[in-house]
């Protein structure tokens, strides 16, 4: 025992000399394959798949297949594996991966998944689970809760199935039918020093006239980071709330700075609408988070205004004489009583000289209606943040 120990650990530490330590780490296949593959009755290969259904590579002209690149057979009772370099993840907080894969096996019997190890080799562990959450930055991942031949992985989640329908004992359905990008957060590695992963695939011994799993484009770095941010919109008392944070948020934390509305005054909704009491000034603090990245906040004070004078507003109606092209011989105002609508049609022309000077003799003749009433479309709510995005609305 004390002996295999030390072999084992001895070919951990060869295997970590140059870990791979920048990042983006980005591996196409495309150049001399620095994957290694291993295992019982191995049939990985690399080159240009060119198998009835995997018949491309997932990007550029190579990929790595199990099964070879051509046929439609892979090897009885096979256990095998594709692995990577080791990398060294020290400074990945949230590291995360993608790949294009391409599954055209037996369902159920047959199949393959992905997985870590941190000890060289000695032991390795499944990365992510069958069924875990969708999002933006987890998707595609293992549709097989129990693949018969998985040996190596436990529990034997994985990707599992082929286009055609099960015939007879062999099992069909649950295909990819195409070259499709599967991604996953990876916290359990997070700056983690030394880093292998594998593909393991394991097959039983009949019905294994298919074409293999093919896989391309692998893609390690750190995840998007999501930063909380948000915009609002006012109707009147009631301001409608709109995430706007970038990265990959899928949690949301909302306090409305309104104690008095009870549990109304929080929420995890993405895009929450809150009505407040009255006039004031509100601080309303925001947090989202996403499936690999640390939470963030972000607070903004919205000050509710009361209404303006909504009291008969005098209206104005501008009749305008160009004497010359850019000024103006006469202006003559008078009240009207008639809609708003009818107002704007009558100022056709909107330099700033002269629409100060409508402003002027508007408030002149009749005081300052017409700006309170151009505020108060304007003004209903309003607010000042340190940052993030800003919206009002005309009400
Ligand atoms: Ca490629
Ligand atoms: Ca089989």
């Amino acid at each position: 025992m004390l002996c295999i120990a030390i072999v084992t650990s001895a070919g951990a530490d060869a295997q970590c000399v140059n870990p791979i330590g920048a990042f983006p780490h980005q591996e196409d296949f495309e150049g001399a394959p620095v994957w290694t593959v291993g295992g019982t009755g191995s049939d990985w290969a690399w080159g240009t798949p060119a198998h009835p259904l995997i018949n491309t590579a997932g990007g550029g002209a190579n990929s790595w297949c199990v099964g070879g690149l051509t046929g439609t057979f892979y090897n009885l009772g096979q256990s095998s594996w594709l692995e990577s370099p080791c990398f060294d993840m020290t400074a990945l907080d949230h590291p995360w991966i993608s790949f294009k894969i391409f599954w055209e096996c037996e369902r159920q019997y047959d199949g393959m998944n992905l997985q870590y190890s941190v000890n060289g080799g000695t032991t390795w562990d499944n990365v992510g689970a069958y069924n875990d959450p969708v999002d933006c930055l987890n998707d595609n991942w293992f549709n097989a809760a129990n693949i018969t031949n998985l040996s190596g992985a436990s529990p034997k989640h994985g990707w599992s199935g082929r286009l055609g329908a099960t015939s007879g004992s062999c099992q069909g359905g649950s295909g990819s039918n195409t070259w499709i990008t599967a991604k996953h957060c990876m916290p359990v590695l997070a700056n983690a020093p030394e880093v292998i992963f594998r593909f393991l695939f394991g097959a039983g011994t009949q019905c294994n006239n298919y074409d293999g799993i093919a896989i391309d484009d692998i893609l390690i770095q750190e995840a998007p980071t999501t930063t909380a941010a948000f915009s609002y919109i006012c109707n009147g008392n009631t301001i409608d709330f709109t995430d706007t944070s970038s990265g990959c948020p899928s949690t949301w934390g909302w306090s409305f700075g309104d104690p008095g509305s009870g549990s109304l005054n929080s929420t995890g909704a993405q895009n929450p609408s809150h009505t407040y009491p009255g006039p004031g000034s509100y601080l309303v603090s925001f947090s989202a988070d996403g499936p690999c990245s640390d939470p963030s906040n972000t607070d903004m004070t919205i000050g509710i205004l009361g209404s303006r004078s909504r009291a008969p507003i005098p209206h104005a109606q501008a009749y305008w004489a160009p004497r010359q092209q850019r000024s103006w011989a006469a202006m003559a105002l008078k009240p009207s009583s008639g809609n708003r609508a009818e107002r704007p049609a009558t100022i056709t022309r909107t330099d700033r000289r002269d629409l100060f000077r409508y402003r002027e003799r508007t408030e002149r003749l009749f005081g300052h209606g017409e700006r309170d009433h151009q505020r108060g479309r304007s003004g209903r709510c309003g607010g000042h943040a340190g940052h993030g995005p800003l919206r009002r609305s005309i009400a």
